[in-house]
């Protein structure tokens, strides 16, 4: 397998664009516009307040009280949140992340270098350093000119490290999430990239749930030693996120029939291509789904759990669905937010509570509305 850790990294220079760009700039406080040259990020239509709605880190999400935090966004994907509550998101075509601070508007904050977008392709996932507090950094997956790769920099500039490179790339099944664990460790959602027999390939970083150090190394205590697969036979993952007792649960698209929430564990392997949906486990060798749906009624992105429910981003089934977590399994889902904003890609929770939706019309598959793409968010209360 090829992989690089930062000891090797090759480091690419960002000054030339980061000139371009203008300095990271936070919007200012008090909701005033920032002016930046970010395109329509922050002279969208005016009226578009953010509102900052008290929410309760205890408290569910209050799915009938939507807050629009901010329109005009260009295909957005990643979204993070810096310990303070402030969101970073990503968009896939530009390979811009934007900050958006409470009460303002989102600004550019750093042009990503080396994305090369196409197709499902681009500037991806994002995560937050768990140590960010101290160390600035910023994890980002995307498609770069020859694979899909892992890279972080420093929010407050400088150069960008590879993190984890050769995960095979194509226009669909890029796969995407990233996102750190309760252990410290970061989790790489990647996708088969069209070529199936690679989720059953332990030698390949595709179709599979990846578990890396920090620095890019495979994990310590992962299934096989000096491996970062953690588990296999995915075919596109885009969706992770832990419980409060640190199960991991994730997403996946189905091709023609079922997608899938599985609940993940160290080693196992959850079927494709030789199984879509539930199916026969070859004697406990394929692990099946907790939950599935027809690909038009979810076509699941984003996933976050949180007040003791898990929320799905349905980008085709334009829905966000929602399922009672039970232990180690999961309760009957119910779809919220029906067609209501069209294509819906990432699911977080922030700091605060609230969950925070990114809609996905402007990604080439939607009906654009006026305003796409949007930001929402909904406070816990
Ligand atoms: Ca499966």
């Amino acid at each position: 397998m090829r992989h690089t850790s930062v000891r090797s990294a090759l480091v690419i220079v960002l000054a030339a664009g980061v000139a371009a760009c203008g300095s990271p700039a936070a919007a200012p406080a008090g909701g005033a516009a920032a002016s930046t040259p970010a395109g329509g990020v922050a002279s969208g239509p005016a009226g578009v307040a953010t509102s900052t709605a008290r929410s309760s880190p205890s408290a569910a999400p209050d799915l009938a009280s939507p807050e629009e935090m901010a329109r005009g966004i260009d295909v957005p994907w990643g979204l993070a949140f810096l310990p303070g509550g402030e969101a970073l998101i990503a968009e896939r075509d530009t390979g811009r992340v934007l900050r958006l601070a409470p009460g303002g508007r989102p600004a550019l904050m750093r042009q990503v270098a080396g994305v090369d977008s196409g197709g499902e392709g681009g500037l991806l996932g994002l995560a937050v350093s768990p140590g960010f507090a101290t160390d600035n950094l910023v994890y980002a997956y995307l498609t770069a000119a020859n694979d899909n790769r892992v890279v972080r920099f420093r929010l407050d500039g400088g150069g960008q490290e590879v993190v984890f490179d050769g995960i095979a790339k194509a226009s669909f099944h890029n796969g995407g999430r990233i996102a750190f664990g309760p252990d410290g460790m970061l989790y790489v959602g990647t996708g088969d990239a069209g070529n199936t027999a690679s989720s059953q390939d332990p030698a390949s970083p595709n179709g599979k749930i990846l578990r890396i150090t920090p620095d890019g190394d495979p994990a310590p205590g992962n299934p096989a030693a000096d491996s970062p697969v953690y588990s296999l036979g995915h075919r596109n993952v885009q969706g992770l996120d832990w419980d409060p007792e640190g199960r991991l649960f994730a997403t996946e698209f189905g091709q023609n029939d079922l997608d899938e929430v599985n609940l993940i564990r160290a080693g196992a392997n959850y079927g494709w291509p030789q199984v879509e949906g539930e199916g026969g486990t070859q004697g406990g060798r394929f692990t099946n789904p907790l939950v599935t749906w027809p690909v038009r009624e979810a076509s699941p992105s984003g996933m976050a759990i949180t007040a003791g429910t898990v929320y799905v981003a349905g980008l085709r089934g334009e829905r966000l669905w929602t399922a009672p977590l039970d232990g180690d399994r999961l309760g009957t889902p119910t779809a919220r937010l029906t067609g209501a904003y069209g294509r819906l890609r990432t699911v977080e929770v922030a700091p605060d509570g609230a969950l925070w939706l990114t809609t996905s019309n402007t990604d080439g598959r939607g009906d654009v509305r006026d305003g796409d793409d949007r930001l929402l968010r909904f406070p816990a209360r």
